[in-house]
């Protein structure tokens, strides 16, 4: 009866790669039951393959719109059960169909300090506003596209001669250490999301959701 995880990805994997790693530590007790990659070659694949995971690779072009894609990927996903569904670098936005059909149970990892920087390019946004701060963080997904209830976010320095690649480096260290936390909560019941937003151990979260940065 352990809680079971669908990892959705669509690139390098390394969240999924960090998830796996605390399973295997004893620091999440989870099962990822399916990995889904929309695309064939992201190195997510091999990730998952290379760990004996199912693994069902979805490629949205071979599909006429996104809710025939979305519907292929929910016929997936439950075949092999998914009491949590972890977006982790999955790159297509999904229709409202399918966030429904997940509702409460559909968590996404992005790379900003939410509300700042929804969307694509993060790094490179932060960068160009001169922000001093940057980091990640994880939401239950909703229609509106990384706007929905935050659970946690890290925040590391921007650094002054910061590239898009040192500064992403420095977010994904984060990344990789806020997501199999998160995950724990959901495995042991911890965390829901409820009419009245996100709950831990059935206490309401701040709008900003739980701060947790690394440590000094
Ligand atoms: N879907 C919904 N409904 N709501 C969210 O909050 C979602 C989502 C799907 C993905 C991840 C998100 C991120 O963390 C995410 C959140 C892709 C795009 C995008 O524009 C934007 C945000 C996110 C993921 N995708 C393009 C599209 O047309 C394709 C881009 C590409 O293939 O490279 O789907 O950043
Ligand atoms: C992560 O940094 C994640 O926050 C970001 O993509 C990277 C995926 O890395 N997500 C998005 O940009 C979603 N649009 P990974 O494949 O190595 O986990």
């Amino acid at each position: 009866m352990t809680h079971r995880l669908a990892v959705l990805i669509s690139g390098a994997g390394t969240n999924l790669q960090a998830i796996l790693d605390h399973i295997t530590a004893g620091e999440l007790p989870a099962t990822v039951s399916l990995v889904v990659s929309n695309r064939a070659a992201a190195n997510g694949v091999a990730v998952a393959r290379q760990a004996g995971l199912p693994v069902a690779v979805i490629d949205h072009r071979e599909y006429p719109d996104r809710a025939a894609f979305d519907a292929a990927m929910i016929e997936r996903i439950d075949a092999h059960g998914a009491d949590t569904v972890a977006l982790a670098g999955f790159m297509r936005i999904l229709s409202p169909g399918f966030v429904r059909h997940y509702q409460g149970r559909l968590i996404n990892i992005h790379p900003s300090l939410l509300p700042l920087y929804p969307g694509l390019n993060t790094h490179a946004r932060a960068l160009e506003a001169g922000d001093a701060e940057h980091g990640c963080s994880l939401h239950f997904v909703t229609d509106q596209l990384d706007g929905g209830p935050l659970i946690a976010r890290a925040s590391v320095p921007v650094l002054t001669n910061d590239s898009v690649e040192t500064l992403s480096k420095r977010v994904q260290q984060q990344e990789h250490r806020l997501y199999p936390r998160v995950l724990r909560w959901r495995a042991e019941g911890r965390l829901q999301l409820t009419d009245q937003g996100v709950e831990l151990d059935g206490e309401p979260l701040p709008a900003t959701g739980m701060q947790i940065d690394a440590p000094a």
